[in-house]
């Protein structure tokens, strides 16, 4: 191990030898995990985060605007859409995705180390049970769904077998407990070998006068290096994991939402039309100040524009017709090629905006007093996962369904919007279409007929509770052979076992 002369003198090249203020006081364990962990600060690096940091919060009050002027809507032409596209077109792009994961080229990569603080639980989102009559976590669904799209893609393809890998970019924060939720969990029945965890970097939280906080006497408070920390990840292995896979098409999502349709084959077979290198999931903003980033164009060159980042008045402005006019919601659900990515890692990383969030960082004081702040004493900074859209030579966006697609879990009960009620109604609201759809109707405990509500408003539950397996279906595919004509108690949950008896009593 390197010894503690050695990193003092590069704190001190660095301008950070206040970290070892307390050093003396130390036990010897504190000693061995506090210098390992000061080894990882490279001096240059450290030195040159340090400043970037405080001068970024000594001007962050413009940040938000800063870019209004230069913002315009994407044209039409590089926008697809679910909903003004035929069947046919549809069903084209469809087969392509199909026959591309059939051929092993997909994976899919969630984007998994954040730390959730809004929602406010002390393990990783992924593992959040939203009250689904199954009992599922997100992980439990999202595993199930990636089963069910290997085994379509097999079946539609006539492969024997096919495999979408799973990459999983955890951070220090949520490694452990996500490793740990797996191997308890038997990886969902996923092959283990075909899910892969990787972690992203910690960056040193800064006080205004660019010094590195520490959080305790031994400890420097860290914190993910945002959810652009991907590109400086996937170098440690990814890379070299995915071409030994022969994957060439990267399905990128975050966490948090429960309608995720995984290594979506009619986003891929779209993007794969097109020639894409890079394309983004877009729902119509539901509101002004949906926190959602906005795709659309600044100078000339594709790029999101956070929620965060963006004025009211900007967000606010509408057409002559009453539509936003930055209504392209990002929904962090992205296609990427692998060659774009690589050439991100290669040339583009260090380019990527740096963005900077004042936040309430609890510290030690100069007495070693442990202060929790009232007010934000600390600078993170944070790269962001769709910075890259400006690198693309062929970027497309494609405009899909909120009620069928999207429905974040970001806010503990009883917040308004994006909490498990939501997330659970949003789900079983999409089953009970689906059911109603394949021509089910919905009896109560007294065999009494429930009304039938095809097109259900934002907030209403549904007249009836159904719980469709993403291993009977996870894109709303197959239903008629077990639903039509079939009059089903309400709450009904259709796993595989009652889908196999459905099918025997035929
Ligand atoms: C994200 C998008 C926003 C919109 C919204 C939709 C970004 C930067 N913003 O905002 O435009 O699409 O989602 O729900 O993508 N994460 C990491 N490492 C980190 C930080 C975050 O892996 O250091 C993951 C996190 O676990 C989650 C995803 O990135 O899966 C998005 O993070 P978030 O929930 O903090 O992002 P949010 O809601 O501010």
């Amino acid at each position: 191990m390197i010894s503690l002369e050695e990193v003092r003198s590069r704190l001190e090249l660095a301008g950070q030898s206040h970290l070892l203020r307390f050093w003396p006081e130390l036990s010897a364990d504190e000693r061995d995990s506090f210098l390992g962990e000061l080894s990882q600060l490279e001096p240059e690096e450290l030195r040159e985060h340090c400043r970037a940091a405080a001068e970024a919060g000594s001007r962050d009050s413009g940040a938000v605007g800063l870019l209004d002027q230069r913002m315009e809507p994407m044209s039409a032409e590089f926008i697809g859409s679910v909903s003004r596209s035929d069947q046919e077109t549809l069903k084209q792009w469809e087969d392509e995705g199909f026959r591309q994961i059939s051929q092993n080229k997909v994976a899919v990569l969630l984007l998994a180390g954040g730390q959730g603080t809004r929602l406010g639980v002390p393990y990783p989102k992924g593992m959040y049970n939203v009250g689904l009559p199954s009992g599922k976590t997100l992980y439990q669904v999202q595993a199930e769904r990636i089963r069910r799209a290997e085994q379509l893609a097999a079946e539609k393809c006539g492969s024997s077998k096919c495999t979408i890998p799973w990459y999983i970019m955890t951070s220090e924060f949520t490694l452990e407990p996500t490793e740990k939720f797996f191997k308890e969990n038997q990886y969902f029945k996923l092959d283990q070998s075909n899910v892969v965890m990787f972690e992203q970097r910690m960056i040193p939280a800064v006080s205004f006068d660019g010094k590195a906080i520490l959080e305790n006497k031994s400890k420097v408070a860290m914190a993910p290096d945002g959810n652009g920390g991907l590109y400086r990840a996937l170098v440690d292995g990814i890379f070299e994991d995915m071409e030994r896979r022969g994957v060439q098409y990267i399905h990128v999502y975050c966490v948090d939402n429960i309608l995720v349709k995984m290594a979506d084959p009619l986003f891929i077979g779209f993007c794969v039309s097109k020639g894409a290198d890079c394309g983004a999931k877009v729902v119509e903003k539901a509101y002004p100040t949906e926190p959602v980033g906005v795709v659309c164009r600044v100078d000339g060159a594709h790029q999101v524009v956070e929620y965060s980042e963006i004025s009211l008045e900007t967000a606010e402005k509408r057409n002559t017709d009453g539509s936003l006019v930055f209504n392209a919601g990002n929904i962090c659900n992205h296609f990427f090629t692998l060659s774009f990515l690589k050439s991100v890692a290669e040339k583009f990383e260090p380019k990527l905006k740096q963005h900077v969030a004042l936040k309430k960082v609890p510290y030690v004081d100069e007495e070693g007093n442990l202060v929790k702040p009232d007010k934000p004493n600390g600078i993170k900074m944070e790269k962001f996962v769709f910075d890259v859209f400006q690198f693309s030579k062929n970027f497309v966006a494609f405009e899909v369904s909120r009620a069928d697609e999207f429905s974040p879990l970001k806010n503990a009960d009883p917040a308004a919007k994006d909490t498990p009620a939501t997330a659970r109604r949003a789900l079983l609201a999409q089953h009970y279409r689906w059911a109603l759809g394949a021509g089910a109707s919905f009896l109560d405990g007294e065999n009494r007929k429930l009304p039938e509500k095809p097109s259900l408003s934002e907030n209403e539950e549904p007249p009836a509770v159904c719980e469709i397996s993403p291993l009977v279906s996870c894109f709303g595919e197959g239903l008629g052979v077990l639903m039509r004509g079939r009059e089903i108690h309400s709450p009904f949950i259709l796993d595989e076992k009652k889908a196999e008896e459905i099918r025997k009593s035929q």
